[in-house]
């Protein structure tokens, strides 16, 4: 690693992974765990007997495999299972007023909650009650309500499906579709867009599918940090000798260079492979005109090799390709490469490269979701898929890399806001109640309702509602409003700290705890982000005696508050397999669930597309024509500025201050900037900057950032989440999933004054 005379700046020039990682993961044991707890631990990640990793949503074959080495999995694991505790008197001793000046890392490294407690505006300060206490507490709040529909039920996606369904029949019964979730940060426009085209709101691909691709177009997701298990997966289809393009703006090390802590050859001899074979870095938000250019390309071809395109394919199971390639036509090369940052030559090169290939998997992540045409992105990957007939075969498809380890499970279980007949008609033959006939809030609509008082309760399922949303003074202001806040939580964050009328801290269980009720010890389920679904069962005692798992809770809340509930909540949370009888009967895909999670390696969720079912509107697949090319209309002098994550955060949980891979230590204050950007506006590097959101009447939405240079396209910045939040605004948003532009905010830039 080379030196830079910026502080904490180096420029990191080792692949990723190799003893880096092994190195990083010793040091999170030894700072979290007791050692020897911990190598118990982590033996138990990702096993048929043990629990489902929280790091991510990668899947593991079979889930039976040997030990998989993960950095960013230790950390995640370690930092649930860490020895530290936020006790009662570490409550006593701080002021909320206190701890709101502290850093999200020192709030949640205070260690694992321990009790349930409620807000005492006298002292200001978080103390012990009881569980009935609590629930009392929150009965009496929901009762009052004269509207059920004020209350919103908010859901991170670490919940298990047993958590997560029972807390959508308590809302519905109770009488709110309000169901704002992480997903609507994270995977909307992948729920919203891919039913539309593939019919399906999920990704097609397996494992298997990358033993057998010979191509992979990955846009927009930083793997080594993010999916770091995927890395395996990469790494020997680069072996193989698979090409694959990368498209992202910054050059991530993980996607040029890895050495894979799995392979004693690499690890003994310092040895690493390639990852990207070629690397294109487009413009933030230029991802739809790179498609466009890339289709465009492809048409041009397929006019003078003919069977370029699919076109028995497209005449059999698509419709709208006309239409379609008549906007591919009509769109200038001037504008495409404009919009893009890719010269023209690059689209026809990757055209090319595409004809040639047979079986192609399209993987992308929040670099393509997180934009106002979050949407149209994901809608422009999947055409490109199938104009090549790229969807229901083997090795081919497309690959969402979904964010939490059970956010997908989330969404099937029935948390979504909008009206389903079908489903609404199944709870009531299930339950014999009916959900209410109104359309709930998504997390954009919920915290507006919630900053204009309409809503007036917020019970979150985990997460970290107020710092992981946009527009971070209106969510302070919409969590003040509120008349109650509930959080079931395993550490302390943010979203506790801003306080309404009362607010309440419930501890939970974490997935490597184990949860023992009335019947004996329970597993609940996750399903990955290739739709396998499969049991985890803790392993650790309980970080403390008063823990109550997710579903406990739920039910404990559902039966103070409902008292003629139509639900028997205390017989479902003493045999977690009544839950899941019940889900079966709410969503018949999850067929004989009991028996099937009792396998290793669980079930697969029925995928329509993988057998080119398509269950669109036309029942065919089809194309969907993005009318445009830019983001929206283009400002002068602006640059775009991304958000992401660091090596060294979980979302909002932020581990420490580095990001080893971009080659930034113990800071992350930090604007990545293209060099000749800072030389033709005279930035100099270290310069502190007033970053300035460029939308009109946005422009009070200020931040300060130190300019450091960066492999990194012209035209775009970088700054790291959540500190970056506050410069989007909540009307910023994608208007077809409701999803916040965190990837591409306008912003222009001037020097800090004095
Ligand atoms: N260790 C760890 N693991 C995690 C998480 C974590 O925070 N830490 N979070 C989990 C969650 S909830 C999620 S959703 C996933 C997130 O996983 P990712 O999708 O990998 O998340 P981001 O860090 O937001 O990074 C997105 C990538 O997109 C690139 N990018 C930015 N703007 C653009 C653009 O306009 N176009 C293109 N093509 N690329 C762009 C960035 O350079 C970056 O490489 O990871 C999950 N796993
Ligand atoms: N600017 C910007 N903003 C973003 C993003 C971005 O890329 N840029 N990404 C967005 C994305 S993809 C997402 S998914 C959201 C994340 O939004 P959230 O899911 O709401 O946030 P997290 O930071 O994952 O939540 C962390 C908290 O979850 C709690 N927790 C951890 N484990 C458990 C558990 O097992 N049970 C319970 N009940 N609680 C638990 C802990 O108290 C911890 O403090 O952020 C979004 N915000
Ligand atoms: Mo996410």
């Amino acid at each position: 690693m080379e030196k830079n005379d910026l502080k904490g700046i180096h420029n990191y020039t080792a692949p990723a992974g190799g003893w880096g990682a092994l190195k990083a993961t010793a040091w999170a044991i030894a700072e979290e765990m007791h050692v020897c707890q911990a190598a118990e631990t982590l033996l138990h990640t990702n096993k048929p007997d043990g629990f489902d990793c929280p790091g991510c949503a990668w899947p593991d074959k079979e889930h039976t495999s040997t030990f998989q080495f993960c950095e960013n999995g230790a950390k995640a694991v370690t930092w649930e299972a860490t020895k530290k505790r936020a006790t009662l008197d570490f409550f006593a001793q701080h002021t909320v007023k206190e701890l709101l000046s502290w850093s999200d890392h020192d709030l949640e490294d205070t260690g694992r909650l321990t009790h349930p407690m409620a807000y005492e505006p006298g002292s200001d300060t978080y103390q012990a009650i009881s569980w009935e206490e609590a629930y009392a507490r929150i009965a009496q709040v929901l009762q009052q309500q004269s509207d059920p529909s004020s209350v919103e039920f908010y859901t991170s996606g670490r919940a298990s499906n047993e958590a997560a369904f029972l807390f959508n029949i308590f809302a519905r019964e109770y009488g709110s579709n309000n169901f704002p979730d992480c997903s609507n940060m994270c995977h909307e426009p992948t729920s919203v867009g891919l039913p539309k085209t593939i019919g399906q709101g999920k990704g097609s691909v397996s494992l298997d599918d990358f033993d057998r691709c010979d191509l992979i177009l990955s846009f927009g997701h930083n793997p080594g940090t993010n999916h770091p298990r995927m890395m395996s997966n990469l790494h020997d289809c680069a072996q193989r000798g698979v090409p694959i393009l990368v498209f992202n703006p910054l050059r991530e090390r993980s996607l040029e260079r890895f050495a894979n802590p799995q392979s004693p050859v690499e690890m003994a001899t310092g040895g690493s492979s390639r990852i990207a074979s070629s690397y294109y870095q487009l413009k933030v938000g230029g991802d739809a005109a790179a498609l466009k250019g890339i289709m465009k390309a492809l048409l041009e071809l397929d006019a003078q090799q003919p069977g370029v395109i699919d076109h028995a394919f497209i005449a059999q199971h698509t419709s709208g390709f006309e239409a379609f390639s008549a906007d591919l036509q009509n769109s200038s090369w001037d504008s495409i490469e404009a919009a893009s940052g890719l010269p023209r030559a690059a689209m026809h090169e990757i055209a090319s490269i595409y004809a040639a290939s047979h079986a192609v998997i399209a993987t992308y992540g929040m670099g393509i979701t997180q934009h106002i045409t979050g949407t149209h992105n994901v809608q422009q990957i999947t055409a490109l898929l199938l104009m090549r007939g790229n969807m229901g075969k083997p090795g081919a498809g497309i690959c969402p890399l979904r964010g939490h380890s059970n956010v997908q499970g989330n969404r099937t279980v029935g948390i979504t806001e909008l009206l389903n007949p079908a489903l609404f008609d199944r709870i009531e033959q299930t339950f014999g109640f009916r959900p209410p006939n109104k359309a709930g809030h998504n997390a954009v609509s919920a915290l507006q309702a919630m900053s204009e008082g309409s809503s007036r309760v917020l019970i979150s399922l985990g997460g970290n509602f107020a710092a992981a949303m946009p527009d971070q003074a209106r969510c302070k202001q919409a969590m003040h409003n509120l008349e109650l806040a509930v959080h079931l939580s395993t550490k302390l964050n943010r979203s506790h700290l801003l306080i309404g009328k009362a607010s309440i801290i419930l501890p939970v269980l974490g997935r490597t705890e184990r949860d023992v009720q009335a019947s004996g010890p329970q597993a609940v389920t996750v399903e990955d982000s290739m739709s396998m679904v499969h049991a985890s069962r803790g392993a650790l005692p309980p970080a403390s005696a008063e823990l109550r798992s997710e579903p406990a809770i739920i039910a404990g809340i559902a039966q103070a508050t409902l008292p003629a509930s139509r639900v028997n909540w205390a017989y479902l949370v003493e045999d977690y397999d009544r839950i899941r009888d019940l889900i079966e009967q709410v969503y018949p895909d999850f067929k004989d669930y009991n028996a099937r999670i009792r396998h290793p390696g669980g079930f697969r969720l029925p995928l329509p597309a993988t057998e080119r079912i398509w269950k669109t509107a036309s029942g065919k697949a089809e194309f969907h024509v993005f009318p445009g090319l830019h983001e929206d209309p283009e400002f002068t002098d602006v640059l775009r500025l991304t958000t992401v994550r660091s090596h060294d955060q979980y979302n909002t949980t932020i581990y420490g201050y580095d990001d080893r891979y971009r080659g930034v230590f113990g800071r992350r204050d930090v604007l990545l900037m293209h060099a000749q950007d800072m030389a033709e506006r005279g930035i100099e590097k270290g310069a502190q900057l007033v970053v300035q959101t460029a939308l009109p009447g946005q422009t009070h939405r200020r931040l300060v950032l130190t300019a450091v240079p960066h492999d990194i396209a012209r035209g775009s910045v970088a700054a790291y989440f959540p500190e970056a939040n506050d410069l989007c605004p909540m009307e910023y948003h994608d208007p077809d999933s409701g999803i916040p532009c965190y990837k591409s905010v306008p912003v222009t830039l001037e020097p800090l004054a004095g």
